[in-house]
């Protein structure tokens, strides 16, 4: 029988903005992805387009809390008033770890405030308890898609340097206050975003920034933001001697379209390009890729005495990031195949299938990933997200059969297994997306599903909020139990 690693941490991945709902209570304030609500189109592939957040839609939002369209959207799957019970569920499939953020605008509700919000601490340390009475360990991160709206407003999100101050103090708070119930920690989800979604990431509009290149804004934002990440590691460590850091980046594997060598050399571009962003958190230095784009594209990024040492002293503990997906790389795409994929366009690959959202499935792309972080970093790795997103149905008999699922997850935990066994590489878990049915970040509805348990309740937000296991908790259960795939 081939077995995981002994004390191979399975469990599952969540984000607070997704998932926790009671927005507007225990003194909780507007994050960004709060008023991201507003704005959405569920069309996938103009995610990037439609995401372009101005500061109307701000406004807009600000003005209409309540308003109908987006009421689902923020109540989330409602974890906020039923964390016992989900985390009561986790513990039956056996969960080892769970991966979740803290809303940064529970415990700062204006990111700025002099004190922080003992409500929101408070909410924090029941599920914490709550997690402790299963033995399952919490894997937080610190950041997702949740700065405090009033950031965005008075400071301009993470291009200015103060935010980084305001963020030492949010991570110094909850360091301190959990110091004997976290242990791994994670600084920004998928901190390469910022490029991508300016807006939920950084916190950044563009029409607030006039005759200013937006891109180089992004990328200083992201600066500060690697600056922030170096920091959190350091006051971590400080606090809580035993804890793990790790940085989170979203990784897709490429492949040369063909194999000319323009095909090839395009595709090991865009590869550098996704590891420019662990680069910086595992060598703490910027790669000479992300300096030589900067210098070909007149971006210039405003340094202050001493970032670059901070970054170097207090690199990651270990590697962790999202994986869902392949996609095929060529010099010239004009007239290839697309798919849509997690925020980007996708170049079809013959050989793959798609997701009912066309999210290019490759267990094997798992396993090259695996590889190669594993040879360029020596460091452990953490798979903090992969899974299926697809609509699933509560059939008459009141159960929810998703053997697509199953067989998805069972061909990329093989995957796992061999880049384990037979590659040599040093994981240390896995917790998949989501391990319960919340909001999809990119079309902010429910009925694109993931986990585990189903949540009663539509894409209109009527329902009973009722959870129900689908077959593949029943699954998941045995795979944790014989912590192997083979029974
Ligand atoms: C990642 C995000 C998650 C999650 C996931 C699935 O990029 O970190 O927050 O949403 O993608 O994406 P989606 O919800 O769009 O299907």
């Amino acid at each position: 029988m081939r077995k995981f690693p002994e004390g191979f941490l399975w469990g599952g991945a969540t984000a607070a903005n997704q998932i926790e709902g009671g927005w507007r209570e225990g003194g909780k304030g507007w994050s960004v992805s709060d008023a991201a609500r507003a704005h959405f189109d569920a069309d996938v592939k103009d995610y990037n387009r439609h995401n372009q957040i101005t500061t109307r839609d701000i406004e807009e939002a600000l003005a209409h809390p309540e308003d109908e369209v987006n009421y689902p959207k923020r109540h989330g799957s409602d974890f906020y008033h039923h964390y016992k019970e989900d985390i009561a569920l986790m513990a039956e499939m056996g969960f080892k770890v769970y991966r979740m953020s803290i809303a940064w605008s529970r415990i700062y509700p204006n990111g700025d405030d002099e004190q922080p919000n003992e409500a929101g601490l408070q909410f924090y340390d029941e599920v914490f308890d709550e997690l402790k009475k299963y033995n399952i360990e919490p894997l937080v991160t610190m950041s997702h898609y949740e700065p405090p709206l009033n950031l965005v407003l008075n400071y301009d999100g993470w291009y200015s340097r103060e935010v980084i101050g305001f963020f030492e103090k949010y991570v110094r708070t909850i360091c301190e206050r959990y110091k004997h119930k976290v242990k791994y920690w994670l600084t920004f989800n998928e901190v390469d975003s910022i490029i991508r979604h300016p807006f939920t990431t950084g916190g950044l509009i563009e029409d607030r920034f006039p005759g200013k290149n937006f891109e180089e804004v992004c990328y200083q934002a992201m600066h500060h933001q690697f600056v922030a990440s170096a920091l959190a590691t350091k006051i971590c460590h400080e606090i809580i001697p035993d804890s793990q850091v790790g940085c989170m980046i979203t990784k897709l594997t490429y492949y040369p379209y063909s194999c000319k060598p323009e095909d090839v050399l395009e595709t090991q571009k865009r590869m550098r390009s996704i590891y420019a962003y662990s680069d910086t958190q595992v060598f703490g230095e910027y790669p000479s890729t992300l300096l030589s784009y900067y210098k070909n594209h007149n971006i210039h990024i405003v340094k202050q005495p001493g970032d670059d040492e901070v970054m170097k002293q207090y690199p990651v503990d270990f590697v962790s990031f999202s994986y869902y997906m392949s996609s095929c790389v060529a010099a010239d795409e004009t007239g290839l195949d697309v798919t849509p994929g997690n925020t980007i366009l996708a170049v079809k690959n013959p050989h793959l299938e798609t997701s009912e959202w066309g999210w290019q499935i490759d267990p094997i792309g798992l396993r090259i990933s695996l590889v190669d972080l594993y040879d360029r970093y020596r460091k452990p790795l953490f798979v903090v997200e992969n899974g299926l997103g697809a609509k699933d149905v509560l059939s008459a008999d009141g159960k929810v059969h998703d053997p697509y699922r199953i067989d998805y997850l069972r061909k990329h935990f093989k995957c796992m297994l061999d880049a384990i066994e037979e590659d040599g590489v040093e994981l240390m878990g896995y917790t998949s997306w989501a391990c319960i049915d919340l909001i999809s970040e990119s079309t902010k509805q429910i009925s694109k599903r993931y986990g585990y348990i189903y949540v009663d309740l539509d894409d209109q937000g009527n329902g009973t909020y009722n959870r129900i296991r689908k077959d593949s908790f029943y699954w998941y259960q045995k795979v944790i139990q014989n912590n192997s795939l083979d029974f």
